[in-house]
């Protein structure tokens, strides 16, 4: 049932303790640049590249912007789809996700039900995925119509993770929305993590080296960024978020 995506993330995050992963939005850049934001964020250290976006990008965009990528860098390339849009043919393995706190049953099984042929057909790796929007959960949590859990209130995050664990859930992933003025607070993370079993995955908002840093020693095992490798020009900003989850303190 593990496939090797999986058990490549599983490895890593065993041995290592926290990971970076690099997301990149299709519809804020062409081929060309994602396979540079790869480029650059692999060199840095990242040890995944995931594919997804919050609004809608055109598949024949999708499917160049992950061939492109996956000539440049060797590392997994992950779809991480808002809908099943977001599927292309080209990736290793898709997070195969569920918005545990939508009001809407359209994310929580009605995309994954019109979706999962498609995985099949595809070949796609699926890896079973709780996603949680807390905060205001910026597009994601719109788009999702979630109902996110407040900052202050880790221990209703912590019954959201469980209950995905408990539903089969092999990762979990908190996310503050990209571009989130307030990352994921490391106490919400710490109550979370003692909560489950299963890795655990938070992005949003995570622009520095001591914000990577606290959420890694608080019990991240992956830690996403987006924005920030879109955003700037130089490596070193990816570089940084790297060295702060690698200098925490197993
Ligand atoms: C968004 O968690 C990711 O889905 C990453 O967020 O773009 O703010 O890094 P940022």
């Amino acid at each position: 049932m593990v496939g090797l995506v999986e058990k490549y993330l599983l490895d890593k995050t065993e041995s290592e303790g926290a990971i970076h992963a690099t997301l990149i939005d299709p519809e804020k850049v062409t081929p060309a640049q994602a396979s540079r934001i790869a480029d650059k964020a692999k060199l840095s250290g990242t040890s995944a590249i995931m594919i997804g976006g919050s609004t809608f990008a055109s598949t024949t965009h999708l499917d160049s912007v992950i061939k492109t990528v996956k000539r440049t860098v060797k590392i997994p390339v992950i779809l991480f789809p808002n809908n099943v849009t977001g599927i292309s043919r080209h990736a290793d393995a898709i997070w195969f996700m569920s918005l545990l706190n939508s009001v809407d049953p359209y994310f929580l099984m009605g995309a994954q039900i019109l979706g999962a042929p498609l995985v099949k057909k595809y070949n796609l790796e699926p890896i079973p995925l709780g996603y949680i929007i807390i905060g205001d959960g910026g597009t994601a949590g719109v788009v999702g119509k979630a109902v996110p859990v407040p900052y202050d209130k880790p221990k209703l995050a912590a019954a959201h993770a469980l209950a995905g664990q408990y539903l089969g859930m092999r990762f979990i992933y908190l996310e503050a929305g990209s571009g989130a003025k307030k990352p994921v607070p490391p106490e919400m993370i710490r109550i979370v993590k003692s909560a489950i079993d299963v890795p655990l995955i938070v992005g949003g908002g995570i622009k520095s080296r001591m914000q990577a840093l606290a959420a890694a020693s608080a019990g991240a095992n992956i830690i996403v960024t987006g924005n920030i490798v879109e955003e700037t020009k130089d490596r070193h900003k990816v570089s940084e978020i790297i060295k702060g989850i690698r200098s925490r303190k197993a």
